[in-house]
């Protein structure tokens, strides 16, 4: 087994930093210690490789809790594969995503996942895991759901929006949070009241408001506030947490905020798309507003301070990317002048943890923070910590050697997403990832790609342990 040594870096978690070198041995994480001392002295000796960290970071691989590879959406397919977006994600400092795999109406979950576990197997760069979709909750799919939790697909998604396609009604996500309370699973929620915003798109459609921009509009930051307020209710009534996901309006930020005062498992994750981007972006003329379609919608400028206070005052606890990209070329201009048409989602499982970075950079949360909503809490809301989220003993060595001082400008023709703009187009960061480990091996060092497709691992999960 190789046995390397990160020596020299500053080692930051969730709970603390520390000059120290971390020992890997084969895929594991051996020991921690303080830099220059005897012992480290010692594991130099006997090391086969050494990783100078000095004057860098060395933190946990990050855990992207929310990723669509693949995803069939609108008529088309998003434009990631588990080959191609795993690689990306590696290169960005993900090394580990929980990807969503999709139960299709009429037919049961187990099929579902045999699909996912069918296009995943053996193409994955890094270690993923499975939420499953609930698009047709009945009694054989809440049997069903029993059976997954014990098999490690233990967190579900419920959709109050996309009616005939993914959409349950009230009774039916009652019914999938009753189960839940009972099997230890975790319903994710989609929270947009979306037969009411389907007579909105109606409307506006009728009217000739066809343009991009008309998909933030629609999409009413009220619908998402109610629909989370529903969610939080129905949720209590069945004695069920909930994780709500994609948050991006004030008003859903002030209702999870009620919940968890009033000391309920409600928990909520916000994306980066929210933290950076508003609807001056779905505005850009010439249909350019359509690479920013995403569901919920990006939100005007002013919520995005409500998202970062939420995530200072853990109202919020994870950051995820719902990487579902679709190329501008032939996919998102399905939707030119029927804004309903074009594909939701964007592209941004490579720049998370940067993006995080520049948000320590810039003041709005601590270092440890970046580590705490991009790590650890994943890991732990997904039951995969310690083995991810964390660099301590026997921990999974998914590492990053991180280049805080290191500039770099994000653009499609540099990223290795595949899909053909950025949304962040000539952003300017600082901090760059140097050097990935996955599981003891390294992945990318520098310019260099030295991953392999399938050496990623498929990852059962255990329950929530951020209860
Ligand atoms: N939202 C998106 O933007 N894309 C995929 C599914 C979703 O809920
Ligand atoms: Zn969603
Ligand atoms: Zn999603």
């Amino acid at each position: 087994m190789t046995r390397t040594l990160i020596q020299g870096g500053l080692v930051i978690t969730a709970g603390e930093e520390l000059s120290a070198d971390v020992l890997v041995d084969g895929e594991r994480v051996a020991a921690v210690a303080a830099s220059g001392t005897e012992v480290t002295e010692t594991w130099a000796r006997g090391a086969d490789r050494i990783i100078d960290a000095t004057g860098l970071y060395v933190i946990p691989g990050g855990v992207d809790a929310h990723t669509h590879m693949e995803m069939p959406f609108g008529g088309t397919f998003a434009s990631d594969t588990f080959e191609t977006g795993t690689r990306a994600a590696a290169w960005g400092g993900t090394t580990t995503i929980v990807d969503f795999a999709i139960q299709t109406v009429g037919h049961a979950l187990r099929e579902g996942l045999d699909a996912w576990h069918a296009k995943s197997e053996g193409r994955c760069a890094i270690d993923y895991g499975f939420h499953m979709i609930l698009s047709d909750v009945d009694e054989h799919s809440l049997k069903e759901m029993d059976a997954l939790v014990d098999e490690g697909v233990s967190s579900f998604k419920l959709f109050m929006a996309y009616p005939g396609v993914f959409y349950s009604d009230d009774g039916q996500i009652l019914r999938a949070m009753q189960r839940a309370s009972g099997n230890g699973g975790l319903i994710m929620m989609h929270a947009e009241n979306g037969i009411a915003i389907d007579v909105l798109v109606e409307q506006a459609l009728a009217e000739g408001r066809t343009d991009p921009r008309y998909h933030g509009e629609v999409r009413r930051e009220l619908l998402e506030s109610e629909a989370t307020h529903r969610a939080i209710q129905l949720a209590r009534v069945a004695g069920a947490p909930l994780y709500v996901v994609h948050v991006s309006a004030e008003q859903a930020v002030q209702e999870i905020t009620g919940a968890r005062d009033l000391g309920l498992p409600v928990f909520a994750e916000t994306c980066p798309q929210y933290l950076f981007l508003s609807t001056d972006n779905l505005a850009e003329p010439d249909f350019e507003g359509a690479k920013y379609v995403c569901s919920t919608p990006l939100r005007p400028v002013e919520h995005q301070a409500a998202l970062w206070r939420g995530l200072r005052t853990n109202d919020l606890q994870v950051v995820s990317t719902d990487h579902c990209p679709f190329c501008f070329t032939g996919q998102k201009e399905l939707g030119r002048g029927d804004f309903s048409k074009i594909p939701n989602g964007m592209p941004g499982v490579e720049h998370r943890m940067d993006l995080l970075h520049q948000a320590v950079v810039d003041g709005h949360i601590s270092r440890r923070r970046w580590i705490e909503i991009a790590c650890a809490t994943p890991a732990r809301m997904f039951g995969l910590y310690p083995r991810k989220g964390t660099i301590a003993p026997g921990a999974d060595a998914d590492i990053v050697v991180y280049d805080p001082e290191a500039r770099q400008t994000l653009s499609a023709e540099t990223h290795h997403m595949n899909v053909d703009y950025s949304a962040y187009e000539g952003k300017r960061i600082t901090g760059r990832v140097r050097t990935v480990l996955s599981r003891g091996h390294v992945v990318v060092d520098g310019d260099a790609y030295l991953g392999r497709t399938g050496h990623g691992r498929y990852l059962p999960r255990a329950t929530c342990q951020y209860l």
